[in-house]
């Protein structure tokens, strides 16, 4: 089923010069951009990004990190995009992110996670909604659809 996701690169990304090598990898899987831009995310907005969270051990931590630094916020859309983009991402849990994954290959610290994928199409909606407005996202005809 054809599906958008919201994902977004941490400011990790950046220190790091990792943002091309992991770009590449989602679109290498088939997966197309519709939308990307580059923003420093205010506290309000990560809190309501990780409101799931609030209360939680790392929660402050992880506002922290989130607001430290400009990310880069994607809308990517393809076939069962949801589910492709978080079995490229891996566990969130860096012990049991295997390599070939983006956390398995990049991420040494759980609370220093480097890519937030959504992890269902409720999510996604949500998420998309909160960081793109409408007119921001531009879909494209995929002449190389039939491969993917
Ligand atoms: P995911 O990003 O894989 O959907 P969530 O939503 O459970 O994972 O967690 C959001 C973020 O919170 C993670 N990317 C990570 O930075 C942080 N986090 C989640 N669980 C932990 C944990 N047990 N210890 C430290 N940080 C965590």
């Amino acid at each position: 089923m054809m599906e958008r996701s919201f994902v977004m690169l941490k400011p990790g990304v950046l220190q790091r010069r990792i943002a091309g090598e992991i770009i590449g990898r989602l679109e290498r899987k088939g997966l197309r951009i519709i939308g990307l831009k580059m923003l420093r995310i205010d506290r309000p907005l990560a809190e309501a990004h990780y409101a799931e969270h609030r209360g939680k051990g790392f929660y402050g931590q992880l506002i922290e990190y989130t607001i430290s630094g400009p990310v880069l916020a994607m809308v990517l859309e393809g076939e069962a995009a949801i589910r492709r983009i978080r079995r490229l991402a891996g566990p969130t849990d860096v012990e049991e992110s295997l390599p070939g994954t983006i956390r398995g290959d990049f991420a040494a610290n759980t609370r220093l996670n480097i890519i937030h994928a959504s992890d269902s199409p409720e999510s996604a909606g949500g998420e998309i909604g909160r960081f793109f407005q409408a007119g921001e996202l531009c879909p494209w005809e995929d002449g190389n659809a039939p491969w993917f």
